[in-house]
């Protein structure tokens, strides 16, 4: 390569850094109200294992307590559903949860689409080993974006996945928009949704700020990936954890706390925070049982069945897709 390509590679690469997305968001965040920014921006690698630990944690209870409504009715959601589906997980993460309904539901093709492309490149690799004969196809992406399926399988319902109540992470707007795309792309097959159940604020508190400090870490995980990405200069020690049920708006809400009046550089540009400030980096919406069944009415599903645990903690609704 020359003098003049050098320096034009590195303009593409300076040019490419400015735009990207996390760095423009924080920026926008730090820079005027309201503090937020998307959660999605939690899972890197680091945070994607941070999450995994979080799923094993024993105040957290949503994992655990879906994990045992789709093994306990896997036979009962299979015959909902019907075998042959041409399956989509969106956020698939490590395709854990998914393993629980194979051997009954028996999809001819399962696509998980999850943020995190490394991560999803094992897991689907370890998924095709362990069921010889199931077609995994991963796709590395944003499933809040426009999803491109590759095209239906002839004569495969297309089914949908869910779970992990990750649609608590949408305004109930947005909520709507997600499951009216998704009605549209499931059309004559259905969407199987994981949503977590309104309780005592108590439990929920304790589910956001376990005892170990996991919670904690994933969420300043976001400014670390700041540090390592985009060149950020958070100083970690700087900021606490704040997690807190709102209960009027019926959602748990994390913030990232500024300890002290501190100046941080965001590609470049400097940013005062105040003492105190608040950044508000994630929404976890719960719902009650009927509440989501007329949000997806709503949204043009016909509700079938809904799956629970003994003590309401956490629900599993089929959503069928009419044509
Ligand atoms: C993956 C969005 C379902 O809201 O409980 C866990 C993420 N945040 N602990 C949740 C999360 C803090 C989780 N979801």
């Amino acid at each position: 390569m020359n003098g003049s390509t050098v320096a034009l590679l590195r303009d593409v690469l300076r040019s490419e850094a400015t735009a990207s997305p996390f760095l423009r968001d924080l920026q926008r965040a730090l820079a005027e109200p309201p503090h937020s920014i998307s959660p999605k921006y939690f899972y890197d690698d680091a945070g994607s294992r941070l999450f995994e630990r979080i799923c094993e944690l024993p105040e957290y209870y949503p994992t655990r307590t879906e994990t045992s409504i789709l093994a306990t009715h896997a036979a009962d959601i299979a015959r909902e559903i019907g075998t042959g589906c041409d399956l989509v997980e969106f956020g698939a993460g490590s395709c854990t949860k998914v393993r629980l309904l194979l051997r009954d539901l028996q999809p001819r093709r399962f696509i998980p689409i999850d943020i995190s492309g490394a991560h999803l490149e094992q897991a689907a690799a370890a998924l095709e080993r362990e069921h010889p004969g199931l077609l995994v196809l991963p796709l590395a992406g944003d499933y809040t974006q426009v999803v491109h399926l590759p095209p239906p399988l002839p004569g495969a319902r297309r089914v949908g996945f869910f779970p992990g109540s990750t649609i608590g992470n949408f305004t109930p707007s947005e909520a709507l928009d997600f499951l009216r795309s998704a009605a549209r792309l499931l059309r004559g097959g259905g969407l199987l949704l994981g949503a977590d159940l309104v309780k005592d604020p108590a439990v929920l508190h304790a589910a956001y700020n376990d005892a170990q400090g996991v919670t904690a870490e994933f969420n300043l995980n976001l400014l670390a990936r700041a540090n390592r990405e985009i060149g950020t200069d958070f100083d970690l020690d700087r900021f606490w954890h704040s997690a807190f049920y709102n209960a009027a708006e019926r959602r748990i809400e994390m913030h990232l706390v500024s300890r002290a009046r501190q100046q941080v550089h965001v590609g470049g540009r400097p940013y005062l925070l105040e003492e105190g400030q608040a950044l508000h980096t994630e929404n976890s919406y719960k719902f009650g049982v009927e509440g989501l069944r007329r949000l997806a009415r709503e949204a043009g599903f016909t509700p079938g069945p809904v799956w629970t645990d003994p003590d309401h903690l956490f629900s599993v609704h089929w959503l069928h897709a009419p044509d």
